[in-house]
């Protein structure tokens, strides 16, 4: 570690919520804001993150999607979660470095299980195996209307000529879609302790600021660190 760099304790921090509400953006603005206060920091996203996950990930979303049905999804996100745990997310808290995961287990308990279907104890049991122990410090749940959410993905792909369309969960219907963002509610309800809910609707700047509120609201050691 160089000599300039900030020695808070390190944090774990996930971002959750539906399709295109701006999570990877907000990663990336999030990485940078902790960058510039010199906070080690990594990136990384679910599912994915290691090579295994990588390889999980790519199966389970290009897939069509009556492929696995939500309890195999449910497995094999979970086997990449554990994956993920063990090879980059432990060893960086070890060793001083905050984490920021785009998505993580609450993406697991609002797809598969609360509008998915699958039973409460088998999230539960899963997610004691892939975590580890290893539960986020704070979760940033960005929350907006689905509608808008998903125009910005066909935007994008529009923008991008993204040749495969859609992927497996982008293309389920919009009142799935609204379900979603109520499993996510229900979710930052159920662990406020650990939640923060953040309106996504404005702009990115707008975003950032909020988030990066909530994240010093959390963390004061943040300003200490920064004042001394
Ligand atoms: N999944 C995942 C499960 O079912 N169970 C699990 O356990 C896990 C971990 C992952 C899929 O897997 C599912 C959920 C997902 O369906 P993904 O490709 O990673 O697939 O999907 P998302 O996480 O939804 O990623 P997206 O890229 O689609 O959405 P983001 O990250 O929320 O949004 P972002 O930042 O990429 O922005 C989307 C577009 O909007 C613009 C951006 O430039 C971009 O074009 N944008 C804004 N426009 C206007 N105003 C703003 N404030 C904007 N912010 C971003």
């Amino acid at each position: 570690m160089s000599v300039d760099t900030v020695t808070t304790a390190a944090r774990f921090i996930t971002l959750e919520g539906g399709e295109g509400v701006g999570k990877s953006t907000q990663v990336k603005r999030l990485a940078a804001q902790l960058e510039r206060r010199r906070v080690p920091s990594i990136r990384t996203r679910e599912p994915g993150g290691t090579p295994k996950a990588e390889a999980i990930r790519s199966f389970l979303l290009q897939g069509k999607p009556e492929q696995w049905g939500p309890g195999a999804e449910a497995v094999l996100f979970a086997a990449a979660r554990h994956n993920h745990v063990l090879e980059l997310i432990a060893p960086n808290l070890a060793k001083g470095t905050w984490v920021i995961c785009d998505r993580f287990s609450d993406s697991t308990r609002a797809y598969q299980g609360l509008t998915g279907g699958v039973e409460d104890k088998l999230i539960d049991a899963l997610e004691i195996l892939a975590l580890d122990g290893h539960k986020p410090d704070l979760t940033l749940v960005l929350d907006m209307d689905p509608d808008t959410a998903l125009t910005r993905v066909a935007q994008r792909a529009v923008e991008d000529g993204t040749p495969t369309g859609p992927d497996r969960f982008e293309r389920e219907s919009l009142d799935w879609h609204r379900r979603l963002r109520e499993a996510f509610l229900v979710i930052a309800r159920n662990h406020a302790e650990r939640c923060v809910v953040i309106a996504a609707d404005g702009s990115e700047d707008d975003l950032e600021t909020a988030i990066w509120e909530a994240v010093r609201h959390r963390f004061p050691e943040l300003d200490a660190e920064n004042s001394a």
